[in-house]
């Protein structure tokens, strides 16, 4: 039995139309895994849907925000009615803002909450209810660096992050028993174009990171689909509410002086 095989599994992954969710979209179709994409934009479902297709998976998406509870729950019940139950949900759609908190207006702030925050709660209480029935299901909440550590400029998005982390442990005491089982990625940084910002040649925080992280480089997003598809695996039906941090040991480490090799 390869405790990795995701055949006749159907996978939900918001935001799966690019970057980390794309990634880790690929690595559970990779494992056999269906895949059902949720976004927001329509041209760029349309090539993610191309980009699944020329890879050989069977990949439908669905345009909706996470953060409107009424068109999720319309969505979960299409999908439902279209393809069939949900196996693994992965609630990967996130935003960030880079605004300083002296400055940062409360609707940027709620904004970035209501989708990094609200929305994995939207997802899971929709998603639950078949899993429930069938007593078996996989969620995996993608967290960040900053569920466990501040930084200048991000405190709509730590404060959301660091809440998913316990969002996490509070759903997977609740459902572990109809054999649930909830868990979240931490990625660490990774070259993705949410971070292109702050990564491009001679930006400080470039040369920063690669000096903070123990691999000494930024994540690719391949490095996400193997915590992916264990989270989303038999591999893990015993694990419940840990966060697997995919970090290149930027956590284990307070980091070193920038002259030191
Ligand atoms: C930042 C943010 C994000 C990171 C990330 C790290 O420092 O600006 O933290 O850009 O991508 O989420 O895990």
């Amino acid at each position: 039995m390869n405790l990795f095989d995701l055949t006749g599994k159907r996978a939900l992954i918001t935001g799966g139309t690019h970057g980390l969710g794309m990634a880790m979209a690929e690595g559970l179709a990779q494992a056999g895994a269906e895949l059902v994409i949720t976004g927001t934009t329509p041209s760029k479902m349309e090539e993610a849907l191309q980009y699944y297709k020329s890879k050989g998976f069977k990949a439908t998406g669905y345009l909706f925000d996470v953060t409107n509870e009424k068109a999720a729950a319309e969505n979960i019940e299409l999908i439902s009615k279209e393809l069939g139950d949900i196996h693994i949900l992965v609630n990967n759609a996130g935003i960030i803002k880079r605004e300083l908190a002296t400055t940062m207006s409360v609707a940027d702030f709620r904004q970035v909450i209501d989708v990094d925050l609200v929305g994995p709660f939207i997802m899971s209480q929709l998603v639950v209810k078949q899993m429930i029935e069938r007593q078996e299901g996989k969620i995996i909440n993608i967290c960040s660096m900053m569920s466990e550590l501040g930084r200048n400029s991000v405190s709509a998005y730590a404060a959301a992050k660091g809440g998913l982390k316990m969002l996490t442990r509070n759903l997977a005491t609740e459902w572990a028993k109809h054999n649930i089982q909830v868990n979240g990625i931490g990625p660490g940084y990774f070259a993705t174009s949410q971070t292109e910002p702050i990564r491009v040649d001679g930006h400080p925080f470039n040369e920063f990171i690669i000096n903070r992280t123990p691999a000494a480089r930024w994540g690719n997003p391949e490095d996400l689909a193997g915590a992916a598809v264990f989270l989303a695996s038999k591999a893990s039906d015993f694990v419940n509410g840990q966060i697997v941090y995919v970090d290149g040991g930027i956590l284990a480490t307070i980091g070193k002086p920038s002259n030191e090799n």
